[in-house]
């Protein structure tokens, strides 16, 4: 019987295991991001990116940072743990220096400009190096928004007019160098910290304030742990698309065709929805009895692009490329 309960046993977990291939010969798209399932670029994902590529591929999301931490989804798509992520040009500039032109602030004017130099030839370089170095195709760029910043002391209680009066304050920013620089760039006392960490922070008060889009801090709820959004502008902050090359390589063209339009059309909706957004939140976030305005915006974008000049960023940008970024602009 013994025998007999041991080759049942066997018999029982060699029908429960069934390798990837032969269970069905779809891909797993594993997306991770810090970002929840109502973030527009997630709901963007789901609803026009996945059911596009269903045929060969099965999108499977993880918010909220729960299947790789912020800031580490470059190299586990590079070593193979990940498919795909919303990677922000801050990350890339942690491996490539010279990304941190499009994590410079004040630079993009708009979200038709994040197209136009995400589609420009002066692109090229930039994806080439990411997939050659990190394994990772850059497929489309999605628009995150306008980040302002936003505290928890009232407007009366502290006004922001002009870069010098956030001097003390304790403003978290995401951790990579080229956050911090924006931060110090802003006149704040930048505190590095991982997205999903946020809203604890500001409702024990270890931190003063962040920095984001008006749809994140209602999509995150920061507005119930915060008083005011002084409308700085000073990142018009963009996403891209990140995907496995090694996945791709697998694909026939034609669903390498597919997925690319997939992630286009995904980017455009996501990116028409964040603008709807953008616009429409300056009331709902007044009527929970925020202070919304506006500061001196050229004292701070005088500020920041003074402190970028002579940077150790500034340094790595190619020569000639921030005209031609301004030059695709307004
Ligand atoms: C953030 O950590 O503040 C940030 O806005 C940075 C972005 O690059 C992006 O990663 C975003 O968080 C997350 O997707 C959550 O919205």
């Amino acid at each position: 019987t013994r025998r007999m309960l041991l080759a049942c046993a066997v018999s029982v977990s060699l029908a429960g295991f069934v390798p990837a291939s032969f269970a069905d010969d779809k891909v797993t798209l594993r997306m991770s991001t810090p970002a929840s399932e109502t973030d527009q670029r997630s709901v963007a994902l789901a609803e026009v990116f996945a059911p596009q590529v269903a045929d060969f591929a099965t999108y499977e999301p993880h918010y909220n940072g729960s299947l790789i931490a912020q800031g580490s989804e470059l190299e586990s798509i590079a070593s193979g743990d990940l498919e795909m992520s919303i990677a922000s040009a801050q990350e890339l500039a942690t491996f490539f220096p010279e990304f941190s032109i499009f994590a410079t602030g004040y630079v993009h004017q708009d979200a038709a400009h994040q197209v136009a130099v995400f589609n420009d030839p002066l692109m090229d370089p930039f994806k080439q190096k990411v997939e050659d170095e990190l394994g990772v195709k850059l497929l489309s760029v999605m628009y995150l928004g306008r980040r302002n910043v936003n505290l928890r002391q009232s407007k009366d209680e502290l006004t922001v007019m002009k870069p010098e009066d956030l001097a003390g304050v304790n403003l978290r920013m995401p951790g990579s160098d080229a956050w911090q620089f924006l931060g110090k760039a802003l006149g704040a006392n930048p505190t590095p910290m991982a997205f999903t960490e946020i809203y604890t922070a500001l409702s024990t008060g270890s931190v003063d304030g962040q920095d984001n889009p008006l749809p994140t801090i209602v999509d995150a709820k920061f507005y119930e742990v915060t008083k005011q959004v002084v409308l700085t502008s000073h990142l018009v902050d963009l996403n891209y698309i990140a995907f496995s090359k090694a996945v791709w390589d697998k694909l026939t063209p034609e669903q390498q065709a597919t997925v690319q339009k997939a992630a286009d059309e995904a980017a455009e909706s996501g990116r028409q929805a964040q603008l709807k957004k953008e616009e429409e939140l300056v009331s709902f976030l007044r009527e929970q009895g925020m202070d919304i305005y506006e500061p001196d915006l050229a004292a701070f974008r005088n500020h920041v692009q003074a402190q970028y000049v002579g940077s150790e960023f500034a340094a790595s940008w190619p020569e000639g490329l921030l005209d031609k970024i301004n030059a695709l602009g307004n």
